[in-house]
């Protein structure tokens, strides 16, 4: 099709400041449509094809019946005008000769003065976006008409909104990362959320992709799959699960078994000689909690005044987890003054429900421990607390002590056919001499019902630290 419309000069003009001398006739207007009664668009087989002119342009005569057409272009995903749209005017139908080519303005709209009335088909192009060819339209004397378009962008957008698993609110500052389909290590394009959790990723070409969701202190989301079309937008939400989790327990009094008020408990991340991170205290059920702990490795120091501080107890803390730490502190005992804590598993699998401690003593046999059948002897020495049913603690305390051999051993008291099952209860036995901490004894796994943790030998510690079946048990 020759482009007539070098030839046809036709004035294109903005409306609201058209001159009536910038009209040039088009043509020999063709039979025109009833002047000033628009035919119905139902109807358009009435309006008559104006013929393509051919150069050189007549001049208008003055008097002819000429018509107008304007409108306004969009974008479809925000509905923004479009500037420099080419909007091309065809006589006839879409595949009429074109009478001419207008460009949209900065504010979307175009316009196009001095048609003769008929049917025209108008073309609508951007280099960004999908055009929009052949839109039927009608002319008629003495009247503007409108023809708006919208088009829709030859690539696709990604939207979406990031929350957290648990309780649904918005994440902000989420990192999304685009990535063509199969080729992860190829990075598109990075955005981040809103405080509303809302991301967006315009002008994606047309195709397949994975998406990767990361944010501080949550589990990060990779892979996503999300399918990009042109003109179209795409919305892919993620849900991510949060990382933080805290640390709790009890605290209680190792000689009497009863919760520890008022206890502070310092926390330090990554290493004991940290800075303390948070400060907490227990209540009245001798219970603390420590939120907001990322995962990783902390240090926990109980101390209350007349007690016998617990420093640097480490606490490994996977994410999204709470991890419980049970503590049993002992008030201060005098120098020269013993006492052992027996503590042991919270229902591992395989463990004993009730171990036992025993001391065996200078003064008495060795067949007759202080245990919790021999609960005392005198005021010397005492089972201050026996505990039966998981945890303990269990406490024995030598207030008065004498020259000779202590031996302290613990044992397997509810499955004693089971000769693995106190190596897998986790056993721990604090020493305390005088008003500190003397040392913190395990039970390893292996194979008996007895172990024998220490010997007091004339005021001296001395480890033993085996399993011995032999030791005298109720
Ligand atoms: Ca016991």
């Amino acid at each position: 099709m020759k482009k007539l419309s070098a030839f046809l000069i036709l004035a294109l003009f903005a409306l609201g400041c058209a001159r009536p001398t910038d009209y040039l006739y088009v043509h020999p207007a063709p039979t025109p449509v009833p002047s000033q009664r628009p035919l119905p668009h139902s109807t358009p087989s009435q309006i008559p094809t104006p013929t393509p002119l051919v150069t050189p342009a007549p001049k208008p005569e003055p008097g002819a019946p000429l018509g107008a057409l304007q409108g306004h272009v969009t974008s479809s995903v925000d509905n923004s005008a479009l500037a420099n749209v080419t909007v091309t005017i065809h006589i006839g139908d879409a595949n009429g000769p074109i009478l001419a080519t207008v460009n949209t303005d900065a504010s979307g709209n175009y316009a196009i003065a001095i048609l003769s009335p008929g049917r025209y088909a108008i073309d609508f192009e951007t280099p960004s976006k999908i055009p929009s060819q052949g839109l039927p339209t009608a002319i008629y004397a003495n009247q503007t008409s409108t023809l708006d378009a919208r088009l829709r962008p030859k690539s696709g957008d990604l939207r979406g909104r990031v929350t957290d698993s648990s309780d649904g609110r918005a994440i902000a500052d989420v990192v999304v990362t685009i990535h063509p389909a199969g080729d992860p290590s190829t990075i598109i394009t990075t955005v981040r959320t809103d405080s509303a959790g809302n991301y967006s990723v315009p002008t994606l070409a047309p195709g397949s992709y994975t998406v990767d969701f990361t944010a501080t202190n949550y589990l990060p989301v990779t892979g996503r799959s999300v399918t990009i079309t042109a003109g179209n937008m795409s919305t892919l939400d993620a849900r991510l699960t949060s990382t933080i989790g805290g640390i709790k327990g009890r605290v209680s009094n190792a000689v009497d078994g009863r919760d520890i008020q008022g206890v502070t408990i310092s926390v330090h991340a990554g290493n004991a000689n940290a800075p303390v991170l948070q400060v907490v205290n227990t209540d009245a059920n001798g219970q603390y909690s420590i939120p907001n702990l990322p995962p990783g490795t902390y240090y926990l120091d109980f101390t209350k005044s007349g007690y016998v501080p617990i420093m640097a107890q480490a606490v490994s803390l996977p994410p999204a987890q709470w991890v419980t730490l049970n503590k049993t502190m002992t008030n201060v005992i005098l120098d020269g003054q013993f006492r052992v804590v027996l503590m042991w598993t919270d229902y591992a699998p395989g463990a004993v429900k009730d171990v036992d401690s025993y001391i065996a003593i200078p003064d008495l046999p060795a067949s007759q421990p202080i245990g919790f059948h021999f609960k005392n002897y005198g005021e010397d020495v005492k089972l201050d607390h026996d505990d039966t049913d998981w945890i303990g603690p269990e406490t024995i305390t030598i207030y008065n002590l004498k020259s000779g051999t202590y031996r302290y051993y613990v044992n397997n008291y509810n499955v004693r056919n089971d000769y693995q099952a106190l190596g897998k209860s986790r056993v721990i036995v604090q020493l305390y001499k005088g008003p500190n901490l003397y040392k913190t004894y395990t039970v390893p796994p292996g194979t008996g019902v007895t172990y024998e943790i220490f010997q007091i030998i004339d005021g001296r510690v001395k480890d033993i630290e085996k399993y011995n079946d032999n030791l005298p048990v109720y």
